[in-house]
């Protein structure tokens, strides 16, 4: 489960614009880190992310309990009263009673809700395990919209659907009598969600997705699908159930999926307590907090007592409620800072329609300039390349990396690329390729071997 360890190199690539032969700075904010808060939620919010705790209803008079909550933490996530089987018992009567207890803790605290989940293979209700087809289909879209109307307005991320992608090799759906009404069940599930509330964060979350693999990898490209086709998904959830390490690309590989253009988030961190658990969780918190669109993280529970991994101590409280290791850990690297957060603006989704004329004049020189920024690992990388306009707009550009022999791209996103070794060009997609005067847009790419070392070239028109 857990790679090798790896080298990593991080480097900036700076092409000035070559009139100017200016040096753009890649800028990010850094939260000020002038005063460190001594809780979970109030040092991850110096940077604009949350820290939240899965959490049980069923816990909510344990006095032990919610004083560590309302005093650590600034998002909550059921631990089971949002699921199918909990809202929905029979077929059409919904049952809100302790998914509004969570709810309102949350609220009442001051804290964000993440809703989980509304489609899932497992914790179906009987009545949905034994329907199939149109029907099965009908009543998970049914499921959807009632659940999500129901906490319209509420609920700042809800896990459409969770758990849907194979384990393995194969980067495929898992079988599932969901999966079986067709593959474009997914996206129907978020249709629905978008349309019954439209300012909730609609996330695809799943678990062995920690590094670059088969199965995050299956993920990514549905993703990108979405993205492109104007599908509405705003993130995706890492559960982060993990072993005694942390893959070497755990960063890597959360920055392609922001790159897609959604948030990330780590959504039921869990650690096993061996060794080095305070390290490993100071290293998910490092990740997250070094991605500006890693916008917050979940803990699966809050004493060991409380997890579904008996007898791992796998949280950040012991059976009493006391503070670990791992707890200094993750406020260290919380307190630590990182970029912010950016604000959440535009469209959820890139428009679908192709703009109306595309550029007429070949792409020239000197009106753009790119920037590339690299996360290397031993034999590959991602990059992520912002292209910015001169003093005028452009409508459509290209920007050409040359790449160390050896190496060849295996995939790009917001872009189309041409070639994959040697000089490689990569173009705008249909949304963006207009860039106001001064303006930016970022794409990526991942590539074997090593990453571009000479400076590239934009041209826009
Ligand atoms: O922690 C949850 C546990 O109480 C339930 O019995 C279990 C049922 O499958 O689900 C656990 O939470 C899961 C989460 O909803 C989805 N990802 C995996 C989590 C751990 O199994």
């Amino acid at each position: 489960m857990n790679p090798p360890s790896i080298f990593r190199r991080r480097r900036v690539l700076l092409l000035s614009a070559a009139a100017a032969g200016a040096v753009l700075a890649a800028s990010v904010a850094v939260a000020s880190t002038a005063e460190a808060a001594s809780t979970l939620g109030a040092s991850a919010a110096q940077s604009g992310r949350y820290f939240g705790a899965a959490i049980a209803a069923g816990k909510l008079g344990d006095a032990n309990y919610t004083g560590i909550l309302t005093r650590e933490f600034n998002a909550v996530t059921p631990e089971n009263e949002m699921k199918w089987d909990a809202t929905e018992p029979s077929q059409g009567r919904f049952t809100y009673t302790n998914g509004d207890r969570i709810l309102n803790q949350g609220l009442s605290n001051g804290s964000k809700v993440r809703g989980h989940a509304l489609l899932w293979h497992n914790q179906e209700p009987s009545w949905a395990q034994s329907l199939s087809g149109s029907a099965l289909r009908n009543a998970a879209i049914n499921h959807v919209t009632q659940v999500a109307t129901h906490y319209k307005g509420k609920i700042y991320a809800w896990d459409v659907v969770n758990e849907a992608f194979a384990d393995g090799g194969g980067g495929g759906r898992r079988d599932s009598n969901l999966q079986r009404t067709g593959n474009d069940w997914i996206e129907a599930a978020f249709r629905a969600a978008h349309t019954a509330d439209p300012n909730a964060k609609l996330c695809y979350n799943d678990y062995n997705t920690d590094g670059v693999n088969a199965k995050s990898t299956g993920i990514y490209n549905m993703v990108r699908d979405f993205k492109s086709r104007g599908v509405p998904i705003d993130c995706v959830g890492f559960q982060s159930h993990l072993g005694t390490g942390i893959p070497g690309d755990y960063q890597a590989n959360l920055q392609r999926f922001a790159d897609l253009g959604v948030d990330v988030q780590i959504t039921e961190l869990d650690v096993a307590q061996g060794g080095n658990q305070a390290s490993v969780y100071g290293s998910v918190t490092r990740a997250c907090m070094a991605v500006a669109r890693c916008t917050g993280i979940t803990v699966w529970g809050i004493r060991d007592s409380d997890s579904w991994r008996t007898g791992e101590n796998p949280l950040l409280f012991d059976n009493s409620g006391n503070k670990k290791a791992a707890y200094t850990s993750v406020l260290n690297a919380l307190n630590a800072g990182g970029p912010t957060v950016p604000p959440t603006s535009g469209p959820t989704s890139p428009p679908t329609s192709p703009p109306t004329s595309g550029p007429t004049t070949p792409p020239s020189a000197g009106a753009c300039s790119a920037s590339v920024t690299l996360n290397s690992w031993n034999g590959g990388y991602t990059a992520t390349v912002k292209v910015t306009a001169g003093s005028a707009a452009v409508n459509g550009w290209a920007v050409t990396v040359n790449l160390p022999s050896g190496g060849a791209v295996t995939n790009a996103w917001n872009a189309t690329s041409s070639g994959t070794s040697g000089t490689v060009t990569f173009a705008n997609v249909s949304y963006n390729g207009q860039i106001p005067a001064g303006g930016s847009t970022e794409f990526g790419f991942q590539g074997t071997g090593s990453g571009p070392s000479a400076t590239p070239t934009c041209r826009a028109s």
